[in-house]
């Protein structure tokens, strides 16, 4: 069932199928690897074997001599490039700055601490392998708690701690609410870490025009401004002289937001060398050296009434930050979030929250899709399951009495957001009554009489979306966060839509279009999307934290709208009519009633371009208008609900039915909504059950290929039912929310509630996740050891 709630045109909210998908299905798309230049070299990345130790000296001799090396890089060829750190500014956050090559110590598995160049990338790989680097092993340590531990071995000494941040904030009364509670009940949860592993892995190529004083830089990248304006930075190099081209991205899942140390490094020899270097990152490498995610140990304590209303809550978010707070990301992004968002879409008056950032010797932790708030929420949901069992209520019943209703919309939460619009209460009702909720409940009890068990997972969700500057500046992030639209109509009557969002799989191409088609009043065909070159673009942030549809939509609606407006006078001076009365429509302009009195779209244009008489003096020929936009946060909402069977003695998890509602406001196109959901519950699934980047205590990566990372497949993932509810929003243009990152913030929580509720009759105690085999048996006593 999809609810319209707005009036539409043609495009915006039909199920178009994405226009870019042809040239993927086809091969045809071009990546950064299938780029070759003139007297290109390559790259290879000498990376720390040890997860902590000292730098004491680095031979390059032998491979220096090998066949094909043009050059190896260290430290000192690199030393005038200041050192990489995370830009948040916030009081208290102690900074951890990263050399882009390492100088005196390395404190990860895969830290880049040489380059090889050579004349192709089998030369550079074999004579990476002859650096001599000296090391000094030190003692890591690999775990949050531990590295907060008094005598912990400390990554960076003069910072006297590996504590980079560590504050609590209060919001209401919570002691108060705390001592009038009937039951005060507590849980912990340590989320396991995992990562986006985007089809496509990191990969730059930087050519350096001395003639020019020019750089051009082809990444893959999400955020092609961004990163243009830190090279400028780290560089020195003007911005106005770098171009930064992102070919295809093959996903990036905000593991591409960051400007990376190897990008630096490339971009550096490019000019130092005078010759287009090329980087093309291995799985290997994207697993130990590209940002992880979603690790955090997470403490709950919940104040209750016996009836089950939730008096007040306070969580303790420790992140493991890993190697460096770092660039772009900060080790704050995943307990910060995790923390502000705890209280959800319920009603939580007193709250305290503290958050932790701890630096540790594994990766560097950064964004990955639904930061923060899929181990927040994941905890959260599993906590309130838990007190319903505890107080002998309906987990549904218990979320159902705390929950924001839609009537108290728009609803300030005690830690400031404000949720727009929504429907918490009737999605929720929504994903139970399509998943058959009691029925399954009575399946249940009879399944178990046989010796199968079978479990339900409810993870009603609100989400934060449309990341413009108000939340950037509550966050402590320096940069206003506005997007551009440019739209121009051609000579030729088609439409060109540059805009500043970035596409990497997300579908811009398809849903901007339809926008502008709308708005113009064109077909979908005659609309081309541009994005990803900072030569051909206005300025904009790019694309993460669910932005695009509300930023960009908003952009091109408005930049739209303004083209639109010159048409319509235009097309008035030349059928002798008031704008007021045309209607634009099919590719042409004609007068309401009296459709023979028309002209094309293409008739207009060109007289605009080229004819003076339909010009006012001085009037501007061309039909180009860009616009910014920067909205207000807007929050989605949605409920997914997981139904699973679990096998007792083996452990085994077989998922039968997921079902997710989303609202998402105004929908631009519903196929591709539900295209995200399916991708981001399968991650959910597989951060669930499968994926876990395994440490040593000395920092070894034990998750090194795809042999030990278990991505899901499809034998894991079960088909996934989507209904469409909307909502729109109040404070957006168009009333659009974001929706790109709900499926992998909620999915966690359904899965994990799915299992556990089926063991219920074994009492099962989940402190950990994955819930691999081994880890379901240890939660139900089998294993014990
Ligand atoms: N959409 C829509 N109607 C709405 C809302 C969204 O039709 N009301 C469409 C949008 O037009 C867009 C898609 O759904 O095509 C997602 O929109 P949005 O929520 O605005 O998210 P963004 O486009 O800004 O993409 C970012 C988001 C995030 S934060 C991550 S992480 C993520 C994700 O999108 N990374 C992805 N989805 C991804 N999908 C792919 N294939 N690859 C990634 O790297």
């Amino acid at each position: 069932m999809v609810q319209i709630a707005t009036p539409r045109g043609k495009w915006i909210g039909a199920r178009v199928k994405r226009v870019e998908d042809p040239r993927f299905l086809t091969g045809d798309a071009r990546y950064v690897a299938d780029l070759t230049l003139p007297r290109m070299v390559h790259a290879a990345f000498v990376r720390s074997p040890y997860g902590h130790a000292r730098i004491k000296g680095i031979d390059a001799s032998a491979a220096l001599a090998a066949p094909g090396v043009i050059a190896v890089i260290t430290h000192a060829d690199v030393a005038s490039v200041p050192p990489l750190q995370d830009p948040i500014a916030l009081d208290g956050l102690k900074k951890t700055p990263q050399t882009i090559l390492a100088s005196d110590k390395v404190r990860f598995v895969g830290e880049p601490v040489a380059v090889v160049i050579a004349e192709d990338r089998y030369l550079a790989e074999d004579a990476a392998e002859l650096v001599q680097v000296d090391y000094e092993p030190l003692p890591a340590v690999t775990d949050a708690e531990a590295a907060m531990a008094e005598g912990a071995p400390l990554l960076f000494e003069d910072l006297g701690s590996n504590v980079v941040y560590d504050q609590t904030y209060r919001f209401g009364d919570p002691d108060s609410a705390f001592q009038q509670a009937d039951r005060v009940f507590k849980k912990r949860l340590h989320t396991n870490r995992f990562m986006a592993s985007p089809m496509e892995t990191r990969g730059c190529i930087g050519q350096y025009d001395r003639g020019l004083g020019e750089l051009t830089f082809w990444s893959s990248s999400q955020m092609p401004h961004m990163l243009r304006l830190s090279l400028a930075g780290f560089l020195g190099i003007p911005e106005q002289k770098i171009r930064v081209i992102t070919p295809e991205v093959g996903g990036g899942f905000g593991q591409k937001m960051t400007m990376y140390p190897e990008e630096v490094v490339v971009a550096f020899l490019a000019r130092h060398l005078q010759r287009p270097v090329k980087w093309i990152e291995d799985r290997r490498e994207n697993l130990m050296s590209a940002t992880h995610g979603k690790e955090q140990i997470i403490e709950l304590e919940a104040a209750v009434k016996n009836d089950g209303t939730l008096l007040g809550l306070r969580a303790t978010c420790i992140g493991d930050g890993g190697g460096y707070s770092f660039n772009t990301a900060s080790a704050l992004v995943e307990p910060q979030a995790s923390a502000l968002m705890m209280p959800g879409l319920y009603r939580v008056a007193h709250y305290e929250g503290r958050v932790v950032a701890v630096v540790t010797n594994k990766t560097p932790v950064g964004a990955f899709r639904a930061v923060g708030w899929t181990a927040g929420h994941t905890a959260r949901e599993l906590f309130f399951n838990e007190i319903a069992r505890e107080l002998g209520m309906d987990p549904v019943e218990f979320r159902r009495k705390n929950m924001i209703h839609e009537d108290e919309l728009p609803y300030t939460t005690c830690t400031g957001q404000v949720y727009d619009s929504g429907s918490y209460v009737k999605s929720l009702d929504m994903a139970l009554q399509a998943v058959g909720y009691d029925e399954l409940r009575a399946r249940q009890e009879e399944l178990r009489a046989q010796g199968r068990y079978l479990g339900i997972g409810i993870s009603p969700y609100v989400e934060p979306t449309a990341w413009g500057s108000e939340i950037a500046l509550q966050v402590g992030f320096p940069f206003p966060s506005h997007d551009n639209a440019r739209v121009s109509i051609e000579p030729s009557g088609k439409v060109t839509v540059a805009v500043t969002t970035h596409s990497h799989g997300q579908g811009h191409e398809t849903t901007l279009a339809q926008v502008a088609a709308d708005i113009l009043g064109v077909d979908l065909a005659d609309v081309t999307v541009v994005f990803g070159d900072t030569a051909s673009t206005p300025w904009g942030m790019g694309t993460y934290a669910s932005r695009s549809a509300v930023i960009g939509g908003g952009a091109v609606t408005l930049a739209a709208q303004e083209v639109r407006e010159k048409i319509l006078k235009i097309a008035g001076r030349m059928l002798e009519a008031d704008p007021a009365d045309l209607v634009l429509a099919d590719g042409k302009v004609s007068v309401q009633g009296a459709p023979d009195r028309s002209v094309t779209l293409a008739e207009v244009a060109v007289s605009s371009y080229f004819v003076n008489s339909v010009r006012a003096e001085g009037e501007d020929p061309t039909l180009t208008a860009t616009r910014f936009y920067d909205p207000k946060a807007t929050y989605s909402n949605g409920c997914i609900v997981v139904v699973a069977e679990v096998d007792p003695e083996t452990g085994q998890v077989r998922l039968d039915r997921v079902v997710s509602v989303e609202d998402c406001g105004t929908i631009l196109n519903p196929m591709i909504v539900d295209g995200q959901i399916h991708g981001a519950v399968a991650q959910g699934i597989g951060g669930t059950l499968y994926e876990h980047l395994v440490y040593d205590d000395q920092g070894q990566l034990l998750t090194g290929t795809f042999m030990d990372y278990l991505l899901p497949t499809a034998t894991e993932v079960p088909p996934i039912q989507v209904e469409h509810l909307e909502t729109p929003s109040p404070v957006t243009v168009q009333g659009i929310k974001g929706m790109g990152e709900g499926g992998l913030m909620a999915s966690p929580a359904a899965v994990a509630g799915a299992v556990i509720d089926a063991l219920t009759p074994f009492n099962p105690k989940v402190e950990e996740l994955p819930l691999s085999p081994e880890r379901i048996l240890r939660a139900i006593g089998t294993i014990t050891d």
